[in-house]
């Protein structure tokens, strides 16, 4: 019998209907087992049973107008899910897709990943099922202001942070900012990725691309003796993380030769030409098929599973949650790829994570692998309290150490408990012990 499979069970009855959080909070406990077998203390103060229940949760309304005055009532969330070791911090998704179910997923994976930076960033995540494709800059606008009117009373640079994820970047939290100011008649800190005029950090733009490079970098090389030189990469998605990922692997001397969106992939033998992609998706808010009118020796495939039959040394997918199920992962494998970095939030099924650990694939699960985005928000909100700010290398260098770190700290943790090389085990660990020790010392 499992120590914790009650925890698991009482998750379940619940939340009903919640698969996505299910799913994260079970390979959690899985990984927790033996930590608490070793620390039964634990089990007695109910640390397991608390970290698994939101502080708190806020759902609102957020009522908004369209070009042709429309009204419409979207649904707002944010889950504030732990903040024992520091304000809850974490981005806001934007996504027809998004309910209390996916946004409790990636709160409860923030607490781990906020604790891996090695900062003093408690986990939360926000968002709402607002869909912003094909939506004008006023429309998006509007929506921005409506959710921040509700958002504002909950937020604040010392009780909860947001920032961007799924369909929020710099333009929309430029919008929310500004409501946020005329609401408080205050200036602080209470989003990171802001405008570089306004109290933005630098790098903070590339820095979850730019960190996955820098963890999958130090994993290979130490796991594999392997690196990115002249290796062939398929990334998924073609967003902010997507395109900072690509950067960094060229930068680091290997070839991407595929890109997505939720409608297909283009694949490009030759290596994608980034500023291309830059053009499509960051200027004109375009689709990623695009891209082969201007390079027609590219090719465009619709449907976003197939990417996975491309041959690769290294798959990094990008995207969104069980984006690389057991058939994608079979076939990377097959086809000889030997690491895989998320840069998305749980976009490898179980059933792929389980394959790439049994065949000693080098894996770096995303709250990680792709934790550069919320340990540079830190960073800016470091910068925001010291009304100043560092150079993009003072920044970039300060985030390759943290990834570094966490790639250490995973792996040192991994090993201690007898899972050498398996970076779940580690990654869960280690962000686990940190938050634990600040939940018993603070008391039930
Ligand atoms: P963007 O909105 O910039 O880009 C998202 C990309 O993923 C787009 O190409 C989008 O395609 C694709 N995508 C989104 N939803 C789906 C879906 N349901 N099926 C297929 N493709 C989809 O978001 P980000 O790049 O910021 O985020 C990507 C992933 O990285 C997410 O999992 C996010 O949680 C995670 N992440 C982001 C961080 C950040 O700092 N931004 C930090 C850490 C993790 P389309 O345009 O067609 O919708
Ligand atoms: O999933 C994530 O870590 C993010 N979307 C970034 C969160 C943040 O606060 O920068």
């Amino acid at each position: 019998m499992k120590l914790l499979a009650n925890v698991m069970e009482q998750v379940v009855k619940r939340n009903p209907n919640e698969p996505e959080f299910h799913q994260a909070v079970e390979e959690v406990l899985d990984s927790l087992e033996s930590v608490a077998e070793k620390n039964p203390q634990w089990v007695k103060e109910g640390i397991f049973d608390r970290i698994v229940e939101p502080e708190r949760q806020i759902i609102f309304r957020i009522p908004w107008v369209d070009d042709n005055n429309k009204v419409h009532v979207n649904r707002g969330f944010r889950v504030q899910f732990n903040s024992s070791i520091g304000p809850y911090k974490g981005g806001l998704r934007l996504h027809p897709s998004v309910n209390v179910g996916i946004i409790k997923f990636l709160g409860f994976e923030q607490i781990f990943k906020n604790s891996l930076t090695g900062l003093p960033l408690g986990g939360g995540k926000g968002g709402s099922d607002f869909d912003p494709k094909g939506k004008s800059d006023g429309e998006i606008m509007r929506f921005c202001q409506s959710f921040m009117t509700e958002l504002y009373r909950h937020i604040g640079p010392n009780t909860d942070v947001p920032a961007g994820d799924i369909g929020v970047g710099g333009r929309e939290i430029g919008y929310m900012y500004g409501m946020y100011r005329k609401i408080r008649n205050e200036f602080t800190g209470i989003l990171t990725g802001k405008g570089l005029t306004w109290g933005g950090s630098l790098a903070r733009t590339q820095a979850t691309g730019y960190g996955l490079c820098y963890f999958m970098d130090v994993a290979m090389q130490s796991i594999k003796g392997k690196s990115f030189k002249d290796a062939t990469v398929v990334i998924s998605g073609s967003g902010n993380v997507a395109i900072y990922a690509t950067e960094k692997v060229q930068e680091l001397g290997g070839k991407v030769v595929a890109l997505s969106d939720s409608a297909g992939y283009i694949h490009d033998p030759e290596g994608i030409k980034l500023d291309t992609v830059k053009q499509i998706k960051e200027v004109e808010r375009k689709r990623i098929s695009e891209y082969i009118k201007h390079h027609p020796k590219a090719t465009y495939t619709e449907g976003c599973a197939g990417i996975w039959s491309i041959k690769c040394d290294v798959a990094l997918p990008c995207a969104t949650q069980n984006e690389l199920d057991e058939n994608a992962a079979k076939t990377l494998i097959a086809n000889g790829c030997y690491g895989v970095g998320e840069g998305a939030n749980m976009p490898s099924t179980p059933e792929a994570v389980d394959l790439f650990i049994e065949n000693k694939i080098v894996f770096g699960p995303g709250k990680a692998a792709n934790a550069g985005g919320v340990a540079t928000s830190g960073l800016e909100m470091c910068q925001n309290s010291m009304r100043y700010s560092w150079t993009f290398e003072e920044v970039d260098t300060k985030l390759k150490d943290i990834m570094v770190n966490i790639y250490k700290n995973a792996s040192d943790a991994a090993k201690e408990y007898g899972k050498e090389n398996n970076l779940v085990a580690g990654a869960n660990i280690a962000g686990f012990l940190k938050v634990a020790e600040a939940m018993s010392a603070q008391g039930v």
